[in-house]
């Protein structure tokens, strides 16, 4: 008799996920080339909790948008009370230390004490912010680094970075959890303080329980086995949250699934094997920037393929799988892995989001809404939100 899960053996993990989406993807955004604009792009943070609202109208994938401080400074109990009249809540609050020339030279990391002071309370504001919004989760992604051999004392940085961090802790009160971003390269070329799961994990170790590492799956060199570090990460109990994305070359922040749906697959069966799916203490985001394609059709696209790689991983034969593993029998091993990426869910999924009230296409259902063409004659005026906005 046949192990293999069926569709209807999955529902359940798949009616509690949820994905919370980046403010800014509703943004303007570009590369260092061209910033393009789009008509109706939102020009305030409520504009951008309204476009993710509607994400999670058509989806019910996502509940829970994230902010980024100084981008989305606004009075935060009126966000928040417009979020909850929208159907969703305020999430994960970013800092951003990477657009003020104080910090040409690093923020945290900083020679200069004054410089460091300056970034810290950066981050104890963003802790403001939490505490009036209730968010848990500090989010700090560093733009620290240098660009060439000789240039800084990385160790001394580290050490900086540790003192830094220390004080940011501390601030967070009970419920409140620091994650902390690592990528490997830009934008400095040659050394970055946090360039990878390690030396995020050694600073957030030696901090203490809220404090927890950040993997944003488009910030690892080619070729790194990503669904390795999730494994460890989880492991170690250390996986505080994704920014998940897709990239072909660097840190494109393309659509998730996008470049490589084969990888997403690895990556949520690492989750899934790890305890992590739908896990309270894992907070799955999305990172992206639509330069070209429709942000909400973007967003709406990237949750979708979130949720049809986990509809595939949590198809895999387990039981077998394992057999298979412990017997040595590699290649009935793969098959069972590769006979659940394979697996077509898209009718399967189409048709349970009918049974729950949803439409079959959330994409085709915003573009017969309207929404699009309503908020392009709204949403005039004004500065559009983006990218250094
Ligand atoms: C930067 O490369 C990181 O991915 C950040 O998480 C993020 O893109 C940034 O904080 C968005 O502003
Ligand atoms: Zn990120
Ligand atoms: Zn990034």
């Amino acid at each position: 008799m046949s192990t293999r899960p069926t569709f209807s053996d999955i529902t359940d993990k798949l009616a509690a996920q949820e994905i919370e989406l980046p403010s800014w993807a509703f943004g303007n955004s570009g590369t260092r080339f061209k910033v393009f604009g789009t008509p109706g792009t939102p020009r305030d943070p409520f504009e951008k909790i309204a476009d993710a609202a509607k994400v999670h109208e058509l989806t019910g994938l996502a509940p829970q948008v994230a902010l980024h401080i100084p981008w989305d400074l606004c009075d935060f109990d009126e966000l928040a009370a417009h979020a909850a009249g929208l159907g969703v809540r305020l999430g994960t609050v970013n800092s951003n230390t990477f657009q003020d020339d104080d910090y040409k030279f690093g923020a945290l990391t900083h020679e200069d004490e004054a410089i460091r002071a300056k970034a810290i309370d950066a981050h104890l504001e963003c802790i403001d912010v939490m505490d009036r919004t209730g968010s848990r989760d500090l989010k700090i992604w560093l733009a620290e680094g240098s660009n060439y051999p000789g240039q800084a004392d990385m160790r001394g940085r580290q050490d900086r970075l540790h003192e830094s961090l220390s004080q940011i802790y501390d601030r967070l009160g009970e419920e409140q959890r620091m994650v902390l971003e690592y990528k490997f390269f830009e934008p400095s070329f040659y050394h970055t303080d946090v360039p990878d799961w390690g030396t995020s994990y050694t600073q957030v170790a030696a901090l203490g329980d809220k404090a927890l590492v950040c993997l944003d799956t488009g910030h690892h060199a080619p070729g790194t086995n990503i669904e390795f570090i999730v494994m460890q990460l989880l492991r170690l109990g250390k996986l505080g949250s994704f920014d998940f994305n897709s990239r072909f070359y660097a840190d494109d922040d393309l659509m998730v699934g996008a470049a490589d749906p084969f990888q997403l697959f690895r990556i949520i069966h690492e989750v899934i094997r790890g305890g992590g799916l739908n896990s309270p203490d894992i907070a799955f985001m999305l990172d992206q920037c639509h330069n070209v394609e429709n942000k909400i059709e973007g967003q709406i696209r990237s949750v979708l393929n979130v949720q049809e790689m986990t509809a595939r991983a949590l198809l895999i034969d387990t039981e077998a799988l394992t057999a298979a593993q412990r017997a040595g029998d590699v290649i009935t091993a793969n098959d069972i892995f590769m006979d659940a990426f394979y697996t077509d869910v898209r009718s399967d999924l189409a048709d349970w989001r009918v049974s729950r009230g949803l439409p079959a296409d959330p994409i085709r259902a915003l573009r017969e809404s309207g929404y699009q063409e309503q908020i392009a004659v709204d949403r005039v005026g004004g500065t559009q939100a983006g990218w250094g906005a």
